[in-house]
C-alpha cells in the first residue's frame, strides 16, 4: 500500500492511521507546486485532482478523499476502536464529525495557503474558524476526545487540520479543553513517528 503525501498536508492524518492500525505502507512524497512526485511521476496521471491524500492499494487501485481513505483504512483493519461498527449509532457520530471537520474546518483554512485570497478574505476565514473551534471547545468539555473517552478517526484528522493554526498564527490557547486534547494526540507515539516520517 502507498500513501501519497505532502509533508504537514492533510494527508497527515491517513498517514498516522495507517501507524495506528500498524500495517505495512510506502511513503510516496508529492510536490504540490509542481504536482511531481519525488520519482518525477506526473501526479495528475495519477490523481487527475492533483491533490494528496492519494492511497493506492498493492493491486494498483487508488482511492482519494482523506477522510474516506482513514474510515476505508481502520474499517479493512477492523479497528472499531477507531470508528465503531456498521449500523451502530457511534459510527455514525465519528462520521458526523468526519464530515464537519472535512466541510467547515479543513476547507476554511484554504484562503490562508493560497496567495489569490486577499486579507479582507482571510479574516472572514479567522472569524468562521475561531467560532468553530470555540464551539468545538465545549463539545470537548469533560471528555478527552470529540465523541468520548476514546481515540476515534475524527480526533486525529481534527488535530492535523488545527496544527494550522500554528502556521497561520491563529491564536487558539484560550481553547483550554481544544489545547489539551491537542496536546493529548501530539503525544501519541504514532504521531510523532508521522510527523517525523514527513521531516525526513
Ligand atoms: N477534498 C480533499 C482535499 C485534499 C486537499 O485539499 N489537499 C491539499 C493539501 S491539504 C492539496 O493537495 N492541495 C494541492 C492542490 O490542490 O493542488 C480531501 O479531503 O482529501
Amino acid at each position: 500500500m502507498k500513501l501519497f503525501y505532502s509533508p504537514n498536508a492533510c494527508s497527515l492524518a491517513p498517514h498516522i492511521v495507517l501507524r495506528e492500525i500498524g500495517i505495512p505502507f510506502e511513503l510516496v512524497k508529492v510536490d504540490l507546486q509542481q504536482h511531481l512526485t519525488t520519482s518525477g511521476e506526473d501526479f495528475y496521471q495519477l490523481n487527475s485532482k492533483g491533490q494528496v491524500p492519494l492511497l493506492q492499494l498493492d493491486d494498483g487501485q487508488l482511492l482519494t478523499e482523506g477522510a474516506i481513505i482513514s474510515q476505508f483504512l481502520v474499517d479493512q483493519a477492523k479497528r472499531d476502536d477507531l470508528l465503531p461498527k456498521i449500523n451502530t449509532l457511534p459510527r455514525y457520530q465519528v462520521l458526523a464529525w468526519m464530515n464537519f471537520i472535512a466541510s467547515e474546518i479543513h476547507k476554511a483554512y484554504s484562503p490562508f495557503f493560497h496567495e489569490s485570497y486577499g486579507e479582507q478574505t482571510k479574516a472572514l476565514f479567522t472569524e468562521i474558524l475561531i467560532q468553530h473551534y470555540a464551539w468545538i471547545d465545549q463539545q470537548l468539555t469533560g471528555q478527552l476526545y470529540l465523541t468520548g473517552n476514546d481515540l476515534s478517526i475524527a480526533d486525529i484528522y481534527l488535530f492535523v487540520v488545527t496544527r494550522w493554526a500554528g502556521f497561520i498564527g491563529l491564536e487558539l490557547t484560550h481553547f483550554k479543553y481544544l489545547t489539551s486534547f491537542m496536546q493529548r494526540v501530539a503525544n501519541r507515539q504514532t504521531v510523532l513517528d508521522a510527523i517525523m516520517a514527513e521531516t525526513e
